[in-house]
């Protein structure tokens, strides 16, 4: 068998598994399912598979949801004939089937046919600019699954959308929530104990985190060099320092989530600065070297370096792209956009 069908297999016989297990059937329970599902930005990073074809990670990540930032999406059948193909609508365009985002989807779309010849229609709106390190195939494999659960009526629980959100892609395990998830790594090797859960918050910690604000600083918003799967292999194939990062990153995610319990922004900011720098560590240190940075990114973090030695309390993280996420709390807002005029700010708990 070559690697793709090796991996079409085994994610095949993984979600019948999951549904057989519910008595699940593939025949839709009504003419149009829906899904919505919120962006996400990890504050602890996930940056390796143990699994490809199961997107099983390396370590557990943790991530805070954006509302108002995210995908919506409606399925339904269409009429069985003979090789039709699926139809791909995104923001009211419809994709030609050889474009990668059609080709991804339709794949991931397979495993829920009840036969081959049954084609979807998809309608997704995505308000994340693609591909521009927003994670919008966090919110649109989120969004996606929820649909199919509601088109066929399942009332799968959070757990296992997540797992099936993961297997489309990882981060996505992490979109089903609002405010602040964490996805844990697991052990099992068909990834059953791989799934996001959302963290709880006492009134103590939800007063703080009323205050939290994430701020976009746009370098670069356009396609990236190379994806984050192929990132990450190459990452994992050439980058000696990559044996440092699983430990590293597990033991971050352990102090932001108590940073998240008690309330500690200082001690979240800082972690997930430092976490993110480590893990662009890893890639620059791969052969050949990925480096998303763009010289703008590296002068909107001396600015973020510049602000705090002022006393003004901001940290950043970046994902697999050139752009900044300014974290800070509202009261600093005023003196943040005064250094970053373009800022876009999201409250992630309004
Ligand atoms: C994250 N990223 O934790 C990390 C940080 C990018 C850098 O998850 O291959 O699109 O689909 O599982 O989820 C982006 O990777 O990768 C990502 P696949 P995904 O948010």
């Amino acid at each position: 068998m070559n690697q793709i069908t090796d991996k079409q297999q085994i994610e095949q016989d993984f979600i019948n598994s999951l549904l057989q297990a519910k008595n699940l059937s593939k025949n839709p329970a009504k003419a149009l399912g829906h899904g919505e599902a919120p962006v996400n930005i990890a504050l602890s990073k996930y940056w390796g598979k143990r699994s490809i074809p199961l997107n099983l990670p390396t370590n557990s990540s943790l991530s805070i949801s954006l509302p108002g930032l995210g995908t919506k999406t409606a399925i339904s059948l269409l009429t069985a004939t003979e090789n039709q193909q699926d139809q791909i609508w995104l923001n009211g365009k419809l994709l030609n089937s050889d474009e990668v985002f059609a080709k991804r989807l339709s794949k991931f779309l397979d495993y829920f046919r009840a036969d081959k010849n049954q084609s979807f229609k998809i309608e997704t709106e995505n308000n994340v600019p693609t591909a521009a390190g927003l994670a919008s195939s966090a919110s649109g494999y989120a969004a996606l699954v929820l649909a199919i659960n509601d088109l066929f009526d399942w009332n799968l629980d959070k757990q296992q959308l997540s797992i099936l959100a993961r297997i489309g892609s990882g981060s996505a395990s992490r979109s089903l929530y609002s405010g602040f998830a964490i996805w844990h790594q697991g052990q099992n090797p068909d990834g059953s104990d791989s799934f996001a859960e959302q963290i709880p918050l006492s009134s103590t910690a939800t007063q703080v985190w009323l205050q939290l604000r994430i701020g976009l600083v746009k370098v670069d918003v356009s396609q990236k060099p190379i994806s984050s799967t192929a990132g990450m292999q190459q990452t994992l194939n050439t980058c000696e320092l990559y044996s440092a990062w699983p430990a590293q990153a597990e033991n971050q995610v352990k102090i932001i989530r108590e940073a998240v319990e008690t309330g500690n922004f200082s001690l979240l900011g800082s972690t997930a600065e430092h976490n993110a720098l480590s893990m662009h560590a890893t890639m620059i240190a791969t052969w050949p070297p990925i480096v998303y940075w763009q010289p703008e990114s590296l002068a909107a973090m001396q600015k973020v370096w510049q602000l705090r030695e002022k006393g003004v309390e901001v940290y950043f993280t970046m994902d697999a792209g050139p752009n900044l996420k300014l974290i800070y709390l509202a009261k600093d807002e005023p003196q943040i956009i005064n250094e970053f005029k373009e800022l876009e700010t999201i409250q992630p708990f309004n």
